[in-house]
């Protein structure tokens, strides 16, 4: 059995989150990985104060266990959905895509859990002093909205940084990942596209598919110009966004226009022209659909069984 003071911290058996997946990780899968004893996390994304409001009440309908909301805070509804999550009391709120200092006393003060998801040290500490009971250092290899850090020289520095846990996120798909992230120093781990290829998680088919038979070299990394790169699988959208941003002729709002509507596209209809369809650097690793509960018990047994195995090395 694998157990860190993020277990205890959270009340949860398995140090795993699943990632804030906007459009994609709604209360179906939040609950199936709370079920499953690790911490589920519903997305706002960009949706509308509702939409969360319905999410939290079928989550709680789902499961007695504890589980998150992720703030995507480049939202325009990120401070009405920041005042819901502290009425509503939600257990943990994690945040993406900016700095949540603002909103940090009125988390506490509801007595939320509060994780922000952080791309450097600096931003770590900065969320420590406001009082995160933890950190997910996210490095560049994950999907969506990444910062510049791989998670090999992010997650130690990030761990000498602050005295609050940090959970391992980018680049993480099973066991090795695992193991290697608590080597690190890490006390957890943040999986996304793994989650993505559930049974539970509700994204269209060809989504699943598409990542089922990517390879290593198949994600890109587009946005850069707009000052918020996304990684997201090879395709003919991925592909004419790349081209796009070195066009001198095309405004900055007219490249955002492009991107508009584009995960949505992805996740709901499966849209392999238009789509844009975010995913990890591991996506190659990542070869088969399971349940929630099947794919925790059986990476986390992998990382068990090779962590026992580590003093081989040592003569
Ligand atoms: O946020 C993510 N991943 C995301 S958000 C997202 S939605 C989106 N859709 C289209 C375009 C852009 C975003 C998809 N994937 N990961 C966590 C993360 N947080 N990555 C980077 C950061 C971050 C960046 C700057 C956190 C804090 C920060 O602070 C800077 C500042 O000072 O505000």
């Amino acid at each position: 059995m694998i157990k860190t003071d993020l277990c205890e911290l959270l009340g949860i058996e398995y140090p795993i989150f699943q990632g804030g997946m906007a459009w994609i990780a709604d209360a179906k899968l939040a609950a199936a990985v709370s079920n499953a004893k690790g911490l589920g996390l519903i997305a706002a994304g960009n949706a509308p104060v509702e939409y969360v409001e319905k999410q939290i009440e079928m989550c709680r309908a789902m499961t007695d266990r504890p589980f998150g909301v992720n703030i995507m805070l480049m939202s325009p509804y990120a401070e009405a959905i920041a005042k819901l999550v502290a009425d509503k009391k939600v257990a943990v709120v994690t945040t993406g895509a900016g700095n949540p200092s603002k909103y940090m006393q009125m988390w506490n003060e509801a007595g939320i859990k509060v994780i922000p998801v952080v791309p450097s040290t600096g931003i770590a500490k900065m969320v420590a002093r406001s009082k995160a009971v933890a950190v997910v250092a996210e490095g560049g290899e994950s999907g969506g909205h990444i910062g510049e850090l791989t998670t090999m020289a992010l997650v130690p520095q990030v761990v000498d940084a602050v005295d609050i846990p940090v959970i391992a996120a980018g680049g993480i798909a099973d066991g090795r990942g695992i193991a290697a992230a608590l080597m690190l120093g890490a006390s957890g781990v943040q999986l996304g596209t793994r989650f993505l290829v559930t049974d539970e998680c509700s994204v269209h088919q060809k989504y699943k598919d598409k990542i089922i038979a990517a390879k290593d070299i198949d994600t890109i990394s587009t946005g850069k110009r707009l000052g918020h790169p996304v990684r997201s699988l090879k395709t003919p959208f991925s592909r004419e966004f790349f081209k796009r941003e070195y066009d001198s002729s095309i405004t900055n709002e007219q490249l955002e226009a492009l991107g508009a509507g584009a995960l949505r596209l992805a996740a709901i209809e499966g849209d392999e022209q238009k789509g844009c369809f975010m995913a990890g650097q591991i996506a190659g690793l990542v070869k088969k659909q399971q349940s929630v509960k099947e794919m925790i018990e059986e990476i986390f047994n992998e990382a068990e069984i090779l962590l026992k195995g580590t003093a081989k090395w040592v003569k």
